[in-house]
C-alpha cells in the first residue's frame, strides 16, 4: 500500500492503537466454535437443550459440529498466530472440564491445556473466559441461575480452572456478558434456557454478578499473576423523534443495557431507573451481596456492536424501532462507531474507578462474497476500521483502553441465528471445515506486521 495505512485509513497515522503497546487480538467463544458436544465426558449444556428446542435456533442449527475446532485446534492456533495478533481471547466451557459431582474431567482440561501450551509457543497471550453461556444443564434442571446455589457453584468451577490452568493464562474474565445470559436468557428467552420473564431477568443477573464476585479470591489466590475482569456487552441508544419523552426512552434503554451492570460493579447498587422502567422485579439481595459484587477487578471488558433507536413506550418504558436509511450490517444492526466513543468517554465520567479497559469483542456479520478462492469483505474491514478510529478518540479524550479483540476469528455458531451469520475475520467452509483468510484478515494482518514500537 502506497499510503502506509495497511487498509485503515478512518485510524489517525499517528494513532497509539497502531503501535505495539496496544493489545491486539481475536475472539471467539467455546460452545460457538469446539462442535464434539459429547467427547471426552463433556455434559450437556443449556444451549445443547436450546439448540433441540423447535423454534429456537433458526434451521435448527446446533453447536454438535460447528468449527470442529476441538479437533482443529492446532490448525488454528497457526492460523491466529500468522495472523500476527498479541492476543487470542476463548472462553472454556464449564461442562467439559467440571463433572456433576464438581470433581475435575481431566480429558476436557487436558484439551484447553494443550492449547494454552500450544498458543504461548507461538507468543500469543491468552485472555480466558470462564463464562460464555455455556451453563452445565444439570445446574439448570435445579433452577440455573435463578438458584443462588449456581453462584457458588460458579465460584468452584473458576476455583477448579484457575488451579488446574494457573500460570497457563495471561488475564482471566469471569462471566461474559451477563446482561445477555439474564435478560435474553430469562427475560425475553431469545436466549437459553429460554425463560420469559423480568423479575427472573433481574434475579439471574443479580446471581450472575454474585457468582462473578465469589470467583475473584479463588482465581487471585490460585492464579496471583493474571489480571482478573468481567466483560460487558453495552448498547446505545438515540431517541427516535426529538421529544423529551423519547430522549427519556433513551436514557432508559441505556441504564436496562448499562447501568444495570456497571453500577452493580462501580457503584455496588442497582440503579434506581432500572426499577422505573421495570416495577417491582427487584431482586433478592441478601447483605453483603453487593459488596461481593463490587470487589475490585483489574480490568473491565466491553463488547461494542451498535445503536438502537427509540421511542417511549407507555408500559414498556422505552421500544426499538427500525430508522430507514442507515448504514446496517448483515444483523440488521446499524454501523455507528461514535456511540462507542461516547459511551467510553461516558463510563470515564460516570465511574470514577473505572478500571483500565479492553474491547473485548467488536465486529460485524457480512454478506461475504465467495470468488475464486477469495473473499470478499470490504464492509467488514470498514467496520472495523472506523471502530478501531473511535477508540483512538476515547483514548484522546482521556479513557484508558488498552486493547481491541476482533469478533471474531471464525465464522460460527451465532446463537439463535445459528450459522446463517458470519462474523469471522476467517471464512469457514462447513462441508469442508475449510478455514479462509477473507480480504480483511489479510489486511488486518499488513496492518499488524506494519506496526512500530
Ligand atoms: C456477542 O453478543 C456475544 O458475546 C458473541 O458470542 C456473539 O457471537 C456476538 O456478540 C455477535 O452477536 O434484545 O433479543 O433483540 C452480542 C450482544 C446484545 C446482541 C443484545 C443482541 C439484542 C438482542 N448482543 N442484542 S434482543
Amino acid at each position: 500500500r502506497s499510503d502506509g495505512s495497511s487498509g485503515l485509513v478512518h485510524l489517525r497515522p499517528d494513532s497509539p492503537v497502531r503501535r505495539k503497546g496496544f493489545l491486539m487480538g481475536v475472539a471467539t467463544a467455546a460452545f460457538q466454535i469446539e462442535g464434539a458436544s459429547d467427547a471426552d465426558g463433556r455434559l450437556p449444556s443449556i444451549w445443547d437443550t436450546f439448540c433441540r428446542t423447535p423454534g429456537k435456533v433458526l434451521n435448527g442449527d446446533t453447536g454438535d459440529v460447528a468449527c470442529r475446532h476441538y479437533e482443529k485446534w492446532a490448525e488454528d492456533v497457526d492460523l491466529i498466530a500468522d495472523l500476527g495478533v498479541d492476543a487470542y481471547r476463548l472462553s472454556i466451557a464449564w461442562p467439559r472440564v467440571m463433572q456433576r459431582d464438581g470433581s475435575r474431567n481431566e480429558k476436557g482440561l487436558d484439551f484447553y491445556k494443550r492449547l494454552l501450551d500450544r498458543l504461548r509457543e507461538r507468543g500469543v497471550q491468552t485472555y480466558v473466559t470462564l463464562y460464555h453461556w455455556d451453563l452445565p444443564q444439570h445446574l439448570e434442571d435445579r433452577g440455573g441461575w435463578l438458584n443462588r446455589e449456581t453462584s457458588y457453584r460458579f465460584a468452584d468451577y473458576a476455583d477448579l480452572v484457575s488451579r488446574e490452568l494457573a500460570g497457563r493464562v495471561t488475564a482471566w474474565a469471569t462471566l461474559n456478558e451477563p446482561w445477555c445470559s439474564a435478560y435474553l436468557g430469562y427475560g425475553n428467552g431469545h436466549h437459553a434456557p429460554g425463560r420469559t420473564d423480568r423479575r427472573y431477568a433481574t434475579q439471574a443477573l443479580h446471581h450472575l454478578l454474585l457468582g462473578h464476585g465469589l470467583a475473584l479470591p479463588a482465581l487471585q489466590a490460585n492464579d496471583p499473576q493474571a489480571p482478573r475482569g468481567i466483560v460487558a456487552n453495552v448498547g446505545a441508544a438515540a431517541p427516535a423523534r426529538p421529544t423529551p419523552e423519547d430522549h427519556d426512552a433513551a436514557h432508559l434503554y441505556e441504564v436496562q443495557h448499562n447501568a444495570w451492570i456497571l453500577d452493580a460493579l462501580l457503584r455496588q447498587r442497582y440503579p434506581d431507573d432500572l426499577f422505573r422502567l421495570w416495577p417491582r422485579t427487584e431482586p433478592l439481595v441478601l447483605p453483603g451481596d453487593m459488596e461481593v459484587i463490587g470487589r475490585p477487578i483489574d480490568y473491565l471488558g466491553i463488547n461494542y456492536y451498535y445503536r438502537s433507536h427509540v421511542r417511549s413506550d407507555g408500559a414498556n418504558g422505552f421500544v426499538e424501532v427500525r430508522v430507514d436509511g442507515l448504514e446496517r450490517t448483515q444483523m440488521d444492526w446499524e454501523v455507528h462507531p461514535d456511540s462507542l466513543r461516547r459511551l467510553l468517554t461516558g463510563f470515564r465520567q460516570a465511574y470514577p474507578n473505572l478500571p483500565p479497559i479492553y474491547i473485548t469483542e467488536n465486529g460485524c456479520a457480512c454478506d461475504d462474497r465467495v470468488e475464486d478462492g477469495r473473499v470478499h469483505d470490504p464492509e467488514r474491514l470498514s467496520y472495523i476500521d472506523r471502530h478501531l478510529a473511535a477508540v483512538d478518540e476515547a483514548i484522546r479524550e482521556g479513557v484508558d483502553v488498552r486493547g481491541y479483540f476482533i469478533w471474531s476469528l471464525l465464522d460460527n455458531f451465532e446463537w439463535a441465528f445459528g450459522y446463517s451469520r458470519r462474523f469471522g475475520i476467517v471464512h469457514v467452509d462447513y462441508q469442508t471445515q475449510a478455514r479462509t483468510l477473507k480480504d480483511s484478515a489479510l489486511a488486518i494482518r499488513d496492518f499488524l506486521a506494519s506496526r512500530q514500537p
